[in-house]
């Protein structure tokens, strides 16, 4: 038997052993990264013009890379402009209205990775299927969640957009299944999602997304497998945050380039930050899953400028120089904003009057939200939406027999 001193000079720490792969971060992040020549810009809000990518705003995996332009109109760029915007003064409400003790619970917040969920959105038909984890304000709002829903379920208001039963991480919408709680839970669901769609013909693809530390989670790879041995129509997505709660990337996976994770799945990894390119990314990973192709991989690089969720400040694993840095020269909304100036898209003023749009419009709906009226504390309204309006069995059990619900 070895000595305890004698153990720790013999076996050293793994850490020691094998240096932590680095963090490779090609892709740029910068989100005003695209480029379109003013004169090139028409003078109709609705007449399509060319964007030029950047050219480090893909890198792939086993896969020819998407275009590296992109068609939009003035008027779609201003929407997803204002979309952006809306998801962040929502946030921002959600994170007053949580300091205000008024939410409780679990409250996850993606400031700062607004251009992921518009950028989806913008790529997508209503008939397309999104499902993701808990982060999922922003999603539930550009699938056609209201404010005054997303937020008044927040506050477990009986007309939230679960009835006030989900709260935070449980939100859904037509084509949009969660708000997943459970890490890596909602991959293998998207997986089945994508092959409802397939068995049924329908010409639709599925963005199934997760975290970078959910990334290594073993249900991630089972669904890659049966998803690409049936060859889905499904865009995994992974969102790097940079960060699984408290744990660096690097410090928990022993391959950061999520993209390559698939194996055999070919991947695509891009600037989350920008949110033309996470369009024209998913434009042309949907066409690739409709031509029936199979599944990608998609890793969209971005950053959350809160802590993982309310109760983490987000400043102890990090230093408040990286976010600063994150939030002043790779903002989402700030990197658009600049190029629609610099293509002469809108005026200072016209997007002045945007910014004033969203945030008195967010705030309208959250008062509303205030003053819904609370779910009554009866067995009825508990019991209600287990199953499927209609479908409920004869009784539900309670903890003890006396608690039995008959339907
Ligand atoms: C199976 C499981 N394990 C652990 C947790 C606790 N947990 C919640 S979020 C999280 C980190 C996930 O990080 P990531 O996937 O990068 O997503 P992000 O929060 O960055 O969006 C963990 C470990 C959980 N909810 N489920
Ligand atoms: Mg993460």
């Amino acid at each position: 038997m070895l000595g305890r001193g004698m153990r720790a000079r013999c076996v050293k720490p793994l850490r020691q052993r094998l240096p932590a792969w680095p963090s490779r971060r090609a892709v740029t992040t910068d989100a005003a990264s695209s480029h379109a020549e003013k004169e090139h810009v028409p003078s109709e809000d609705d007449k399509p013009f060319d964007v030029r990518l950047s050219d480090e705003s893909f890198e792939t995996y086993e896969l020819d890379p998407p275009p590296y332009s992109l068609q939009t109109t003035k008027a779609e760029l201003k929407r997803i402009y204002s979309d952006m915007v809306k998801i962040r003064r929502m946030e921002m409400e959600a994170d007053r209205l949580y300091k205000e003790k008024k939410i409780r619970g679990f409250c996850h917040l993606s400031t700062g990775q607004e251009a992921v969920a518009a950028g989806i959105e913008h790529a997508l038909t209503k008939e397309d299927h999104i499902i993701t984890a808990y982060r999922c304000h922003g999603f539930a709002l550009m699938r056609g969640g209201t404010v005054k829903s997303i937020i008044g379920e927040l506050l477990g208001r009986r007309e939230g957009i679960a009835y006030g039963k989900g709260g935070s991480m449980h939100m859904f919408a037509k084509g949009f299944y969660g708000g997943n709680g459970i890490v890596g839970a909602q991959v293998p669901v998207g997986a089945g999602i994508a092959f409802a769609n397939q068995y049924n013909d329908k010409q639709n693809t599925t963005i199934c997304l997760y975290g970078d530390g959910a990334s290594n989670q073993g249900q991630v790879f089972e669904a890659f497998n049966m998803a690409k041995l049936w060859n889905l129509p499904i865009l995994f997505g992974c969102e790097n945050n940079k960060y699984g709660m408290g744990t660096a990337a690097n410090r928990a996976a022993a391959s950061t380039e999520y993209y390559k994770r698939g194996q055999y799945i070919p991947g695509l990894k891009v600037n989350g930050m920008d949110v033309l390119a996470v369009k024209a990314a998913v434009e042309y990973g949907k066409q690739y899953t409709v031509a029936g192709h199979g599944p990608l991989v998609i890793e969209y690089v971005t950053y959350r400028y809160g802590g993982h969720s309310m109760s983490d400040p987000g400043t102890t694993y990090r230093t408040r120089e990286e976010i600063q840095r994150m939030r002043s020269t790779n903002d989402p909304i700030a990197g658009l904003k600049q190029k629609l100036l610099d293509w002469e898209v809108t005026t200072e003023e016209e997007l002045k009057g945007l910014d004033k749009e969203a945030r008195t419009e967010v705030q309208k709906e959250v008062a509303e939200a205030e003053k819904m009226a609370v779910p009554e504390a009866t067995p009825q309204i508990l019991y209600e939406d287990i199953y499927v309006r209609g479908s409920e069995p004869q009784f539900m059990r309670g903890r003890i027999p006396e608690e039995n619900y008959y339907y």
